[in-house]
């Protein structure tokens, strides 16, 4: 598939998705969010990959937000489908069966942040930047921004990012709960296709299973979550990843997981 506006590029099983407009700071235009799209897509169809890396070209930004300039042209109709566009494709990376790291190396500002948050959890560069600076636009953030990060870092936080548009560091963004590990800059790639590659070694039934029940069961009441855990611990069981998991344990050898996983 050739791409406009991102890189895709396989390394054994870990997919990375670079949004690759560095001279316009990877800002989300109409024909970026479709083309992540189009990549989770091929992501999910194809059985050799097992996790993803979404990260920026440059080592300016991960992402500076949605388009401004293409914004600015926008009615309000426009606006609203673009939002729709931009949320649906986030849904579409919380729902692909198979995790998502986020590897923020600089800016990840309105979009960026909100399409970061999307992803299964973030690793930072130590020189990133995070917030959602849409207030300064006159606009509010439009692709999930209110609703994710209040429900990552709790209300308080994410009031105070959206209302004063203020930036906060990577290191501030770990102390909130919005980023779950900081790197040297020149150490970030490598230490999320580490993490990647061992996340792609695990069992895919296992893997969806748990990705699954974080998502839906985090605003559900503990009393209807818990049962969804049991039922997919049974569906484990069903899984000839979970024979070789415990086979590998009691013969005393490293598991090689090869269940599949239908879509
Ligand atoms: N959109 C378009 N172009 C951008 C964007 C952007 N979000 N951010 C940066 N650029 C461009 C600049 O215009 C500039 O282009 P040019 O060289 O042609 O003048 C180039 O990138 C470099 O930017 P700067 O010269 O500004 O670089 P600095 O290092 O001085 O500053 C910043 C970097 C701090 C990242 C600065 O560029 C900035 O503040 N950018 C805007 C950040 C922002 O406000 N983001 C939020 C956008 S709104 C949004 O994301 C809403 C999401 C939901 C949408 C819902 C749909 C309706």
């Amino acid at each position: 598939m050739a791409y406009e506006t991102i890189l895709f590029e396989t390394t054994g099983s870990v997919a990375v998705i670079t949004i690759n407009r560095p001279k316009a700071m990877n800002a989300l235009s109409p024909v970026v969010i479709g083309e992540i799209d189009q990549a989770i897509a091929a992501v999910k169809a194809d059985d050799a990959i097992g996790a993803v890396i979404l990260t920026g070209a440059g080592d300016k930004a991960f992402v500076a937000g949605a388009d401004i300039a293409a914004m600015s042209k926008m009615n309000p109709l426009e606006g609203r489908a673009f939002s729709r566009a931009g949320q649906e494709v986030l849904f579409n990376m919380e729902q692909l069966p198979k995790p998502i790291i986020a590897a923020v190396n600089g800016f990840a500002l309105g979009g960026g942040c909100e399409i970061a948050m999307a992803c299964d959890f973030i690793y930072a560069a130590e020189n990133a930047k995070f917030g959602q600076p849409e207030i300064n636009l006159g606009i509010i953030p439009g692709f999930g921004g209110t609703q994710r990060l209040s429900r990552l870092v709790g209300k308080n936080w994410a009031k105070e990012l959206c209302l004063t548009g203020a930036l906060i560091s990577a290191e501030e963004a770990k102390a909130i709960g919005l980023v779950n590990r900081v790197f040297p800059a020149g150490e970030l790639m490598d230490a999320a296709m580490k993490t990647a590659k061992g996340m792609a070694a695990k069992g895919k039934v296992s893997t969806r299973a748990i990705k699954e029940l974080i998502n839906s069961g985090y605003d559900m009441p503990l009393e209807r979550a818990i049962p969804m855990e049991s039922e997919c611990f049974a569906t484990c069981f069903a899984s000839p990843d979970q024979a070789e998991g415990m086979g590998a344990f009691l013969e005393k050898r490293k598991a090689e997981f090869k269940g599949g996983l239908d879509k």
